[in-house]
């Protein structure tokens, strides 16, 4: 199955016109990120959800510290609503640097994600909930169940994805990445007594796919970089990268050097860090994924050098 991520960095209008391409194109979930700085994530979907008809879309993903999780059942019965049925929920710890910016303390992620997801589903089941600091919250309208999957990289994240989510969204494109990842999250399914293969395992890659092998494997440098500076110390280990190579690109973001980025990253590193290439190169690496148990490739940025143009090629030659 074929997911695919929009970032409301652009206005929702122009989302919808593109969640409708990528529907027409076959892809069969949408994903909207959920950082403060950009267009507010439930607005853009209140709007694809009348944009588009058979899709199933939601936040991937919101957090438990910037909207209260109470809000946050109730935006995403919203939305299911007004989709008719198609709501799904991505949550996660968050992103460290936006909640810097925001003065929002970054305290104990697995406990808050724990909570916040035993008590959506409480809520988004009308129960009335008293635990957590709630006292006697309840929704005071119906909605059918929303799946929910959880946005997890690290080794505990990962296992309590697969201990109480329906779907773990791993910010991942390589395969060892995920012959890391995907026991641990079967491992959290069958400590919790459940069938490991009920959880949707879903790669949030970084893709870029234009005929044009160079023009796509550019494309995705600037978010590779992004993907580098943002990584933990294990992970570039894991891909070969020095502490010194990360370094220096970490250097030139932070000093919006993009000239220089564009030689800081290698062809090795958009490799590791991203699926780019031709639909061919593309499909290939999927088919790796697969092997090592995803059972979701969702498309994320940059798409590809031109978004339009690549969800129909994403669409017709690699879907
Ligand atoms: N973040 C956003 O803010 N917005 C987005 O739109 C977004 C999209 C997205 C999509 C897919 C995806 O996989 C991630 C995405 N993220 C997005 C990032 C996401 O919110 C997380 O930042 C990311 O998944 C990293 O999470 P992580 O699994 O690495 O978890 C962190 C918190 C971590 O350190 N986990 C450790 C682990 O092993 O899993 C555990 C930490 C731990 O045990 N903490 C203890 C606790 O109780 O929480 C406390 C320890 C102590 O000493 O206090």
């Amino acid at each position: 199955m074929f997911g695919i991520e929009f970032v409301p960095a652009d206005p929702a209008l122009k989302i919808g016109y593109m969640a409708k391409l990528a529907e027409d194109a076959g892809f069969e979930t949408i994903w909207i990120t959920d950082h403060y700085n950009n267009r507010d994530a439930y607005s853009t979907l209140a709007i694809l959800s009348l944009l588009t008809s058979r899709v199933k879309l939601g936040p991937g993903v919101t957090n438990p510290y910037t909207r209260n999780i109470a809000i946050t059942a109730s935006s995403i019965a919203s939305i299911n609503e007004l989709s008719g049925g198609r709501a799904i929920l991505g949550i996660g710890p968050g992103d460290k640097a936006t909640f810097e910016a925001m003065g929002i303390e970054w305290d104990k992620p697995l406990t808050r994600v724990k909570d916040a997801v035993l008590t959506i589903k409480a809520l988004l089941a009308r129960a009335r909930v008293d635990q957590g600091g709630f006292k006697g919250a309840q929704l005071a309208f119906s909605t059918n169940k929303i799946p929910i999957y959880i946005g997890a990289q690290g080794p505990k994240m990962l296992e309590l994805a697969g201990a109480i989510g329906d779907g773990v969204l791993i910010n991942a494109s390589h395969p060892e990445d995920f012959k890391f990842a995907i026991p641990i999250v079967k491992q959290g399914a069958e400590k919790a007594g459940r069938d490991p293969k009920e959880i949707e395992i879903c790669a949030y890659a970084s893709f870029s796919a234009d005929r044009d092998l160079e023009k796509a494997e550019k494309a995705a440098k600037i978010v590779v970089a992004f993907i580098i500076a943002g990584s933990p110390n294990n992970v570039l280990e894991r891909h070969g990268v020095s502490q010194d190579e990360a370094k220096k690109i970490y250097t030139s973001i932070a000093k919006g050097d993009f000239g220089s980025l564009m030689a800081d990253v290698t062809l090795k590193m958009v490799e590791s860090f991203s699926i780019s290439g031709t639909p061919d190169k593309c499909s290939s690496r999927i088919t790796e994924l697969v092997q090592t148990g995803v059972t979701q490739i969702v498309v994320g940025s940059p798409i590809g050098p031109d978004k339009e143009r690549s969800i129909k090629l994403i669409g017709k030659s690699i879907i």
